[in-house]
């Protein structure tokens, strides 16, 4: 029998996509875009599309495997999980729970996923990674000056004049804004993008702004000594609504156009244009992931919330500083599901310093790993050391369904099932509000299992398995908590097959801010108390000539290690033939600098390591830029992060991907 049924794509993604499935006797046989979903419409891409082929591949992992003499041998599940939670009994018993380290991604979006905290917060608690290589130096920029991190819903750029993607590539990573963008742009919207890289999205510009890499913050400071030269400003928000400006107007009186233009490498009449275009309003910006991802990223962040503040772009339609939409996390009861109070003790590592932590960590030292939902050994910086620490640990276990670089150095893999195996409800907190739910389509393939079965079979036997006695359908309903007050209820949700969630449509319409004054914060006691600069700084990314000259000497290029367009992140590279190979952009002056042609395999190389690769030559890159993808697997040459560094943000819950100097020698 053939039947069509509507989920889910659960990958860390902006869009959450709807899905229709076919199915017959018990297989996927189609996967095509849900036409009725509010957002998505219909349309999903190709990552989505091999969700499939991720499914049924020969590659994927279907049964426990245990590294015996250097091999993976099958073992039972009983087993695993004996020898598993006899292990962590025995740390527990000897060094205390803070010997295991849990590191985790967000590599499935579903909201059951969030069970490992439960599972480990119930065992006492462990040692746990925080911070974000994602996007953690802007999510706490937005806490600092807004008190939290809201979008706009996705319609309301038709109502913008102008579109601002800052740091942003959403052709690739973000189609349906890009599809929204188009519309918005034939409905008469103005569309500037800022990059170092011309790339797809610059292509649909009507103003492409070139900037000279993690100098996003200082290009934000010039356009607002721009509009105050005007008097452009938004006085009225200023005067009623924030606190501090007079910080930022006494650093832009300190700073000279001739300066800035230096710094940023962008003209005074691009600088001008933006003014223009903010002080005109209504102004949407999207700011990008990609420009904090540098050691000044939380200050390029707070420069640019800054500049939509005072111009008068906060809390009206059309305008908007959309990094996140936190308010979609946060509409579920993950107290609930998680259960914080539970853990007795707790450490943290950031993501972005775990491997150095493992290797200094005493008073416990690090014993055991947990790896789920990530692939570290490909995503966390500084390769060399990632491995060197993870392969250091006693114990590790990776749940997964590949034999990711992470996984190859393991001691047990424990196959999970994927997104068409299990029931789960799925949101992203990046885009838009609407909650997907994914029913179970088809039975597990070999032995694989859910998360939230493996979590459930080591709490019992660890002793606290009552905390995990609930079915799938209870687990949902703890989640989903007080929104049925609010009219969403998992009934509902099966049904629809997508919801939307309760959320403002335009954040901070009525001026009240969730920072401690109530009002946005230029100036942030709380950012002070947390030993971090009160207001914007005149602030320079660490591998740059300005902080550190004989690094950038030697190293003269930055290299920006971006998302792969047809995969997401490490996930897809063995089902791609064409990403197997390394390509290396490079600009038209490197290529000049460097005597190479396109084709011409280079070595790009700094001290944490090198990668060899294929050149291409980028017309319209920002001088001295080159990009490589990440995700990368070592059997097809290696991660960019073998070149990229652990370093954490100058808010320290951001990573510094992207601050990384590199050079390039030809290779015969
Ligand atoms: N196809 C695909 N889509 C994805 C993903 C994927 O792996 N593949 N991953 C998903 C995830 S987890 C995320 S976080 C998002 C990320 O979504 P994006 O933020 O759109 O993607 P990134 O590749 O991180 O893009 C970073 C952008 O920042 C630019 N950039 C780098 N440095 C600077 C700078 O100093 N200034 C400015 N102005 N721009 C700069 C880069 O050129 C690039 O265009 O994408 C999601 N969508
Ligand atoms: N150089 C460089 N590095 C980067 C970035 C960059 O731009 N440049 N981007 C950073 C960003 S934005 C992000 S978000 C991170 C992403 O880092 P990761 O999340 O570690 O990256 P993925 O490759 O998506 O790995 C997710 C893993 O989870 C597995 N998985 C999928 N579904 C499930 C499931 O249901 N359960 C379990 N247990 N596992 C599952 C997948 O098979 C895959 O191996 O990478 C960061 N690293
Ligand atoms: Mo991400």
């Amino acid at each position: 029998m053939r039947e069509k049924v509507r989920t889910s794509c659960s990958l860390n993604c902006w869009d959450n996509c709807g899905f229709e499935v076919t199915v017959e006797n018990g297989q996927i046989i189609n996967i095509e875009g849900d036409s009725g979903h509010p957002i998505t419409k219909g349309k999903i891409c190709g990552r989505g599309l091999l969700l499939k082929d991720r499914t049924y591949s020969d590659e994927r992992i279907l049964y426990p495997l245990k590294k015996m003499n250097g091999e993976f041998k099958r073992i039972s599940w009983n087993q695993a999980l004996d020898e598993i939670a006899e292990k962590m009994n025995e740390i527990k018993n000897t060094i205390g729970p803070l010997g295991i380290l849990h590191s985790h991604d967000y590599g499935n979006g579903g909201l059951l996923k969030n069970l490992d905290k439960r599972f480990f917060n119930c065992f006492g608690g462990v040692t746990e990674v925080v911070g974000s290589l994602c996007w953690g130096a802007g999510i706490e920029s937005q806490l600092i000056d807004f008190g939290n991190a809201y979008s706009h819903g996705p319609d309301d750029v038709l109502n913008s004049h102008y579109a601002v993607i800052w740091g942003r590539n959403i052709s690739t990573t973000n189609m349906h804004l890009f599809n929204k963008i188009k519309e918005a742009k034939q409905n008469g919207t103005k569309v500037i993008v800022i990059n170092p890289l011309f790339n797809a999205t610059a292509k649909i510009a009507d103003y492409f702004v070139s900037v000279k890499p993690g100098m996003d913050g200082m290009l934000a400071l010039g356009v607002m000594k721009e509009i105050l030269n005007r008097g452009l400003e938004d006085r009225t928000f200023i005067n009623d609504h924030s606190i501090g400006f007079e910080n930022v107007s006494e650093l832009l009186s300190r700073l000279s156009f001739e300066d800035i233009v230096a710094y940023t490498e962008v003209s005074k009449n691009d600088i001008e244009l933006l003014a223009q275009a903010y002080s005109r309003g209504l102004t949407m910006t999207y700011i990008g992931l990609g420009m904090q991802r540098y050691k000044n990223g939380g200050n390029t962040i707070r420069a640019i919330d800054a500049l939509i503040a005072m111009s008068g772009n906060i809390g009206i339609s059309g305008g908007g500083a959309n990094y996140a939409k936190l308010e979609v996390g946060q509409s579920f009861d993950m107290p609930a599901l998680t259960l914080p109070e539970r853990a007795e003790n707790i450490r943290h590592f950031t993501r972005m310093e775990q491997a150095k932590q493992i290797l200094t960590a005493a008073e416990p030292p690090i014993k055991m790993l947990f790896v789920t939902r990530s692939n570290p050994l490909t995503q966390v910086p500084d390769h060399k050391t990632v491995k060197k620490a993870f392969q250091s640990v006693e114990t590790k276990v990776v749940i997964d369904q590949f034999m990711t670089d992470t996984a190859q150095i393991a001691d047990y893999i424990l196959p999970c099932s994927t997104v068409f195996e299990e029931e789960d409800i799925y949101y992203s907190s990046m885009y838009h509000h609407y909650v997907n739910y994914g029913p179970k389509i088809i039975d597990a393939l070999g032995e694989a299992r859910s998360d939230c079965w493996i979590w459930t079979e080591l709490a019992e036997r660890l002793g606290f398995g009552a905390d995990f006695d609930y079915t799938i359908e209870q687990f949902l309903e703890m989640g989903i908590g007080d929104l049925r007050k609010k009219g969403f209820n998992l009934e509902f949700l099966k049904k629809e097959g997508t919801l939307p969630l309760p959320v403002e449509e335009i954040p901070w319409a009525n001026r009240q801010f969730e920072t401690p004054s109530g009002k946005f914060e230029f100036v942030s006691e709380r950012a002070k108390t947390l030993g971090l600069a009160e207001s914007v700084q005149l602030a320079f990314p660490q591998e740059s000539k300005y902080v550190n000259k004989s690094l950038a000497d030697k190293f003269p290029y930055t290299l920006i290690t971006v998302h792969p367009q047809r995969s997401n992140h490490s996930q897809y590279y063995p089902f791609i033939e064409v990403l197997q190979e390394i390509k290396v952009e490079i600009s038209k002056d490197i290529a000049e600098e460097r005597d190479l042609k396109n084709g011409d395999m280079v070595n790009v190389f700094n001290e944490r390591g090198q990668l060899k690769g294929k050149v291409k030559i980028a017309e319209r890159f920002h001088p001295k830029t080159i990009k490589l993808e990440e995700g990368q697997w070592a059997q097809y040459g290696g991660t960019a992060n073998i070149l990229t560094s652990n370093d954490v943000s100058d808010n320290k819950l951001g990573s510094v991907l992207y601050d990384c100097l590199v050079n390039v020698e030809k290779l015969f």
